[in-house]
C-alpha cells in the first residue's frame, strides 16, 4: 500500500508552490491560504487519529457549508477514514436511519441540532459527537486546535473507502454508495485534462457540499488543479454574476443557470472573463443552453453523473480525438463517455442495441463503485454478469458518439437537482391515518425543472385535507421532498394488472405549474 493511492495526497500535491497564495475566498470576507488549508487538514486529521478509531470508520457529517466542513471532508481523507456527507435538510428520522444504518464512529453535526443528534449517534454506538457551526464555532475547532499542523497522510490502497453517499432506492430504504479513493481520483485526473482546467483558473462554488456535484467534482477539480475557490455559503444569483469577472469556472445544477437567467445584471460583458459553464445533476433544458448561449456568448457544457459513478459522460471542451476531433457541446445530449467509460445501451431483454436505438444506458470504468454498503445482493442486482452497472437512465447514443438520457427507468423525481424517491414519500402518505393508497408523480416545473405532486386516495368514508398531508410531510422529511401540491381523488388509474399507471397522472398534472 502506499501513500500516494490517497486522494487527499494527490490532490495536496497538486497545491501550488506559494503556499501563501490564496485558495478560498469567502462570501464573508475570509480569505484561506493553500498552508491554511494543509494545516486545519493536519490538524483536523490528528484529532481523528488520537481517537483511536477501528478501520474503514465512518466520519458522519451535517453541517451547513463552510471552508471548514470542507477541510474535515479532506482530513477525513488524509486520516484514511470514510466520510458520510448528509443534507442539512434531513429530519430525525431520515438521520436515524442514515446512522444506523452506516454505524458511524464519529458524527458532526451543527451546535443547534446537538441535542437530538447525538441522542441518535449515542443510540447507535457512535463513539464520538461533536458540533461545527458555520460560523467557525463548535467543539470539533476546540479540539482539533489542541493537535499539531504536521500530519503524515494516511498510506491508501486505491480500493480503499474514502466516502460513503445514501442515494434512496426505488422501493424501499437508501442504499449507501461506497466510493473509493481510486474511484474519485481516476475521475477528478481525467476531468482536470478533459476540461481543460489551466493555470489561473478560479472556480466560483456555489453548490451545497454534502453530494457529488460540489463535494467532488467542484472541489477535486479546483484542488488538484491548485485553482483559488471563490466560496459561497449559498446559492445567490447575484452575487455569483458579481464574482463572475474574478472567476474561470461555474458549475451548477440546471435550476442555477434558470435563477441567472431571470437577473438582467447577467450580461455579456460580466461573463466575458469565464472560460467554462458547467451544469449537470439534472436534465438542462435546451431553451436554458440557447438562452444562455443568446445572453452570455458562451456555450454550457453539460455532464452527466451520478452518487454511484461520479462522472460519466460530458459535451467536449476542446476537441476530442476519440470521436473524429468533435468539439460541439450539443444542447440536448450529455456528451460522449469521459475517457476510461466504457458505456453500452441495452434492451430490457439484455440485448446491446444499435445507434439511435433507446435502452437502458450501462457502465463500466474506475470511476464506478464497490458497491452499496451492506447490501451485497442489491449491489448484485444492479451490476450485468459481465460487470456493467446499470444506471437506472434511459438514453440513445448517435451516430457521432453523443448520449442523450430521454428518461428514467427508475421512479425517480430530480427537483432543483436533488432526487426524490416516490416510494419514500408514498410510504409516509401511506401511514397516514386515513389514507388507502396514495402516488407522487414528477410534473415540469419552470425553476426546479421537475417537483413532486401527490394524489391521494381516502379510505371509505375517511376525510383526508391535502393541506394536511403536505403540513405532516413536512414535520417529517427534507424540505425538497415535499410534494408542492396534493390531490385528493377518488381513486387512481390502473392498467389491467391493476398497477397505478403513473404516465397517466403525469399526462394530467403536467400544466399544473407552467
Ligand atoms: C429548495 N426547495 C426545493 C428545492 N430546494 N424544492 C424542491 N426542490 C429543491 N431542490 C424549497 C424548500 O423546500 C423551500 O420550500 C423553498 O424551496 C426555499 O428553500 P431554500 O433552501 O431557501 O431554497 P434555495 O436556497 O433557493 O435552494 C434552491 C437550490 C437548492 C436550487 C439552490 O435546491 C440547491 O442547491 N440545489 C442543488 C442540489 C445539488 O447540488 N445537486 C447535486 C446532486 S449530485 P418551503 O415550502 O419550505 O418554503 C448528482 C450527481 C451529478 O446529482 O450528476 O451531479
Ligand atoms: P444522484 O443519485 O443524486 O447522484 O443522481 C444521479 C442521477 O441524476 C442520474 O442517474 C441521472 O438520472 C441524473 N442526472 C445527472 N446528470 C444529468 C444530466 N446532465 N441530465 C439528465 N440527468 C442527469
Amino acid at each position: 500500500m502506499t501513500t500516494h493511492q490517497n486522494l487527499f495526497a494527490a490532490l495536496r500535491a497538486q497545491f501550488p508552490a506559494d503556499l501563501d497564495a490564496t485558495a478560498v475566498e469567502t462570501d464573508n470576507g475570509l480569505f484561506y491560504t493553500w498552508r491554511d488549508l494543509d494545516r486545519a487538514t493536519a490538524r483536523m486529521a490528528n484529532l481523528l487519529a488520537s481517537l483511536n478509531l477501528p478501520a474503514g470508520a465512518r466520519v458522519a457529517v451535517q453541517v451547513e457549508k463552510s471552508v471548514e466542513a470542507m477541510v474535515l471532508y479532506l482530513a477525513t481523507l488524509r486520516a484514511g477514514y470514510v466520510f458520510l456527507p448528509l443534507n442539512t435538510a434531513y429530519q430525525s428520522a431520515e438521520i436515524e436511519y442514515f446512522i444506523g444504518n452506516a454505524e458511524p464512529s464519529v458524527v458532526v453535526c451543527s451546535a443547534a441540532n446537538f441535542g437530538w443528534v447525538s441522542k441518535i449517534a449515542f443510540k447507535a454506538g457512535t463513539a464520538h459527537v461533536f458540533t461545527l457551526n458555520d460560523d467557525r464555532t463548535g467543539s470539533l475547532l476546540e479540539r482539533a486546535a489542541h493537535f499539531g499542523d504536521e500530519h503524515e497522510v494516511a498510506a491508501c490502497g486505491a480500493d480503499d473507502l474514502a466516502a460513503i453517499l445514501y442515494t434512496s432506492g426505488t422501493t424501499g430504504r437508501s442504499k449507501g454508495a461506497m466510493l473509493s479513493h481510486g474511484n474519485m481520483l481516476s475521475n477528478a485526473v481525467m476531468l482536470k485534462d478533459y476540461w481543460g482546467w489551466q493555470p489561473g483558473d478560479v472556480l466560483i462554488h456555489a453548490l451545497p457540499i454534502f453530494h457529488v456535484h460540489g463535494l467532488f467534482v467542484a472541489i477535486h477539480g479546483a484542488l488538484i488543479n491548485g485553482s483559488k475557490m471563490i466560496w459561497l455559503s449559498k446559492f445567490d444569483p447575484k452575487l455569483v454574476i458579481r464574482k463572475m469577472p474574478e472567476a474561470t469556472v461555474f458549475m451548477g445544477v440546471p435550476t442555477l443557470y434558470v435563477r441567472l437567467l431571470a437577473d438582467p445584471g447577467l450580461t455579456r460583458e460580466v461573463a466575458s472573463h469565464m472560460r467554462l459553464f458547467i451544469a449537470g445533476s439534472a436534465p438542462l433544458l435546451i431553451e436554458t443552453f440557447k438562452e444562455w448561449q443568446d445572453r452570455t456568448g458562451h456555450t454550457i457544457l453539460e455532464r452527466y453523473g451520478m452518487s454511484e459513478t461520479i462522472m460519466l459522460t460530458s459535451n467536449p471542451y476542446a476537441a476530442d480525438a476519440r470521436h473524429g476531433g468533435q468539439a460541439e457541446r450539443r444542447g440536448g445530449t450529455v456528451g460522449f463517455p469521459l475517457p476510461g467509460v466504457s458505456l453500452r445501451v441495452q434492451s430490457d431483454e439484455g440485448a446491446a442495441l444499435p445507434v439511435g436505438e433507446i435502452g437502458g444506458i450501462q457502465v463500466k470504468g474506475p470511476n464506478v463503485f464497490k458497491g452499496y454498503w451492506r447490501m451485497p445482493e442489491k449491489t448484485a442486482e444492479e451490476f450485468t454478469a459481465d460487470g456493467y452497472f446499470k444506471t437506472g437512465d434511459v438514453g440513445k447514443v448517435d451516430e457521432r458518439g453523443y448520449v442523450t438520457i430521454v428518461g428514467r427507468a427508475k421512479d425517480l423525481i430530480i427537483s432543483g437537482g436533488y432526487n426524490v424517491y416516490p416510494a419514500e414519500i408514498e410510504s409516509y402518505i401511506n401511514d397516514m391515518p386515513g389514507v388507502a393508497e396514495s402516488a407522487l408523480v414528477g410534473v415540469p416545473h419552470p425553476d426546479f425543472g421537475e417537483v413532486g405532486v401527490a394524489v391521494v386516495i381516502a379510505k371509505p368514508g375517511a376525510q383526508v385535507e391535502a393541506a394536511q398531508v403536505i403540513a405532516t410531510l413536512k414535520s417529517q422529511l427534507a424540505n425538497f421532498k415535499i410534494p408542492k401540491q396534493c390531490f385528493v381523488v377518488a381513486e387512481l388509474p390502473r392498467n389491467t394488472m391493476g398497477k397505478v399507471q403513473k404516465n397517466l397522472l403525469r399526462e394530467q398534472y403536467k400544466s399544473l405549474f407552467v
